[in-house]
C-alpha cells in the first residue's frame, strides 16, 4: 500500500512527555511507521475501566482534530489489597497523595501485589481498537531515586528486586506499555501491508 518514501503516519495524543518518548522508541525499533505527538490534555471520564475512559477521550479528541490516524493511552496502577485502587484515578492520585501517600495506605500490609496497565484506543477507519498489556508486580516498600510517575515504587515480578525506575532503559522492554504498544504497532503493520 505504501511505498518507502511514503510511510503513514500516526498521531499519539497526550499531555504526557514521557509516554511519548517511550512510545517513539518502540515504534522505531519495530516498524517504519512514523510517530507524530499531539500534545494535549485529553478529556477523561469516570470510569472503573481503562478501555471505557480510553475509547471516550480518543472520540474527544479525534472531534477535534483532522487526523486520520490517531491513538490515545490510558495507564493504570492497581494495587490488589485496595482493590485495584488508584486504577483508572491513577493520575488524579499522584497528583494529590503523591507516592509516600501510597507507601502510607500499605503501611504494615503484606500483600502488596499490584497491576500496572497500559490501554490504547486507536482510531482506524472510523472504528475504535483496543490494545492492552498488563504488568503483573508489586508495591515497592520505599521510594527510589529514579524513574517517573510510579516508576520509583513499582517493582515488576520478571525482576522481582528493582523498581520500573532502577530498571532505566530496559523498563521499555518489558513495561505495560511495551506490551500494549507491541500489539498496536502488529495490527497495524498487518492492515497498512508493512515490515520492519
Ligand atoms: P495523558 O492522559 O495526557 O496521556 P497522563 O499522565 O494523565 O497523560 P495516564 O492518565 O495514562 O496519563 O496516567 C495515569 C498516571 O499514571 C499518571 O500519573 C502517570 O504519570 C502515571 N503513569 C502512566 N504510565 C506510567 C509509567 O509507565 N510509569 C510510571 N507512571 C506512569
Amino acid at each position: 500500500m505504501f511505498n518507502s518514501v511514503e510511510f503513514p503516519i500516526v498521531t499519539f495524543a497526550s499531555s504526557n512527555l514521557h509516554k511519548f518518548t517511550e512510545i517513539k522508541e518502540i515504534f522505531i525499533q519495530k516498524t517504519s511507521i512514523k510517530l507524530d505527538h499531539l500534545n494535549i490534555s485529553l478529556l477523561e471520564i469516570q470510569s472503573a475501566s481503562l478501555e471505557e475512559v480510553a475509547a471516550f477521550s480518543l472520540n474527544e479528541c479525534v472531534r477535534n482534530t483532522d487526523k486520520d490516524l490517531i491513538f490515545v493511552e490510558d495507564s493504570g496502577l492497581f494495587i490488589d489489597c485496595l482493590n485495584g485502587f488508584p486504577g483508572p484515578y491513577s493520575a488524579f492520585i499522584l497528583n494529590t497523595i503523591g507516592l509516600n501517600g501510597i507507601l502510607s495506605l500499605l503501611n504494615n500490609v503484606p500483600n502488596r501485589k499490584s497491576i500496572f496497565q497500559s490501554t490504547i484506543a486507536l482510531k482506524f477507519q472510523n472504528q475504535t481498537k483496543i490494545f492492552t498489556g498488563q504488568v503483573n508486580g508489586k508495591i515497592a516498600m520505599q521510594i527510589s531515586d529514579f524513574g517517573w510517575g510510579y516508576d520509583p515504587i513499582f517493582i515488576p515480578d520478571c525482576d522481582g528486586k528493582r523498581t520500573f525506575g532502577e530498571l532505566g532503559d530496559k523498563k521499555n522492554e518489558i513495561s505495560h506499555r511495551f506490551i500494549a504498544v507491541g500489539k498496536l504497532i502488529e495490527f497495524l503493520n498487518n492492515q497498512l501491508h508493512l515490515v520492519k
